[in-house]
């Protein structure tokens, strides 16, 4: 398999060979009868009107103040959505005024699936104007269908699929309704919606996706217990020592690539790994818990490459640090005591968004060889090193 875009699945190898045979296997197993005759991918993310390498060293700077760089536009199917009156001579943009082209969805007695992928660094909670949608999965894992007018939040590196069925009437708009959370910025974005076209829009209760089971059939292989648990700690620090610099960190370490000696981890011993590698192995478990508390002032939606993992819980603070040590702590922070993880309410992800002092509890079964990131899929924190490794041993070829 070469890297690329598998239905909702983002495939990129951490070494010359792919091994993606878990993902692979998990889903050639079942074919779900999923009414729907047409699809349609949907790639929302922003769009910056200066190179990466720009944005990236503005935010790594004094300047920056821990801001997030605020993007131009929303990209929807590689289209922006620019006012091209905003492209004054200080900052000049090449713009030609184009619509997202929905009109692939105008055929109101074809029922659709949409996949949508958060590209981007922003969340959003998407709604249809006139029209039910039916959430069917999340993450590419089933979960028990549910019904709504709007489904998110979705945050950076999250997929969602869901079912338009047909209608009497038009599909008037989709809006994207941006999260005010992860817009935690100096200055404001354009509008908070974004609408393909705009019009007014209101978000009654939306389906909350961080709260949506995975379908209960895909829970039976978790274990009551792992045989393993890891516990970090992640923040984004402005230190004196770094010059204020917005630093990312896993424990005491600010992830950069390996360089010293250059070369990738999986054909360096490990005792050659540089001191900017962070990483938990696995050893021979089989299930292991991961605890990642989040000691930061902003949420973060953190993603692990090679595995899914069930999360168990997630939990925000409403004071102190909220955060949760299983080897100290008796019982974890806002569970009644000995009443444990309800199991049946686990969901099977990639991605797991955990709020500010808050915690998460992952459990993952460690059986895809490789050295894989676990790390926030909002780039610019990822790049300032918020990012750690899972080693799982095994044969890679
Ligand atoms: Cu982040």
């Amino acid at each position: 398999m070469t890297d690329g875009l598998y239905g909702g699945f983002v495939v990129h190898a951490p070494a010359s060979k792919s091994t993606v045979r878990g993902l692979l296997a998990r889903h050639s197993a079942e074919f779900p009868p999923y009414n729907y005759e047409r699809e349609f991918l949907l790639l929302i993310g922003d769009w910056y009107h200066q190179p990466a390498g720009q944005v990236l060293a503005w935010y790594m700077s004094i300047e920056s103040f821990g801001n997030e760089p605020v993007p131009d536009s929303l990209l929807i199917n590689g289209v922006g959505n620019f006012n091209c009156s905003m492209a004054v001579p200080a900052r000049p943009v090449d713009c030609i005024e184009r619509q997202t082209d929905l009109s692939y969805l105008s055929d109101i007695d074809t029922p659709y699936r949409i996949r949508v992928v958060n590209t981007g660094s922003l969340g959003f909670t998407l709604a249809c104007e006139n029209r039910p949608l039916t959430l069917i999965q999340v993450d590419s894992i089933d979960v028990e269908p549910q019904e709504a007018s709007s489904a998110g939040i979705l945050y950076p590196g999250q997929r969602m699929d869901l079912i338009l069925p047909p209608s009497k009437d038009n599909l008037t708009s989709l809006t994207i309704h941006l999260d005010q959370e992860t817009v935690n910025y100096s200055t404001t974005l354009p509008a908070p919606n974004h609408t393909i076209p705009i019009t007014p829009s209101h978000l009654p209760n939306p389906l909350d996706l961080q709260n949506t089971p995975t379908k209960p059939t895909l829970l039976s292989p978790l274990p009551k217990k792992p045989s393993q648990t890891h516990v970090v700690y992640t923040k984004i620090q402005k230190l004196s020592i770094n010059h204020n610099i917005p630093t990312g960190f896993f424990n005491r370490t600010s992830w950069r690539p390996q360089s010293n000696p250059p070369g990738p981890l999986t054909a360096l011993p490990r005792d050659k790994w540089d001191e900017n590698q962070f990483s938990l192995a696995t050893g021979d478990a089989e299930w292991v818990d991961l605890v990642v508390n989040n000691l930061d002032e902003g949420g973060h939606p953190f993603h692990l490459h090679g595995h899914h993992f069930y999360i168990l819980r997630v939990y925000e603070a409403s004071i102190g640090w909220g955060s949760y040590n299983p080897f100290v702590d008796s019982d974890p922070p806002g569970l009644e005591p000995g009443s444990g993880y309800d199991l049946s309410r686990a969901m099977l992800r990639d991605t797991v968004y955990i709020p500010s002092r808050g915690y998460a509890v992952l459990r993952f079964r460690a059986d895809n060889p490789g050295v894989w990131m676990f790390h926030c899929h909002i780039v610019w924190h990822s790049a300032s090193g918020m990012a750690m490794l899972v080693d799982v041993p095994g044969n890679l070829y």
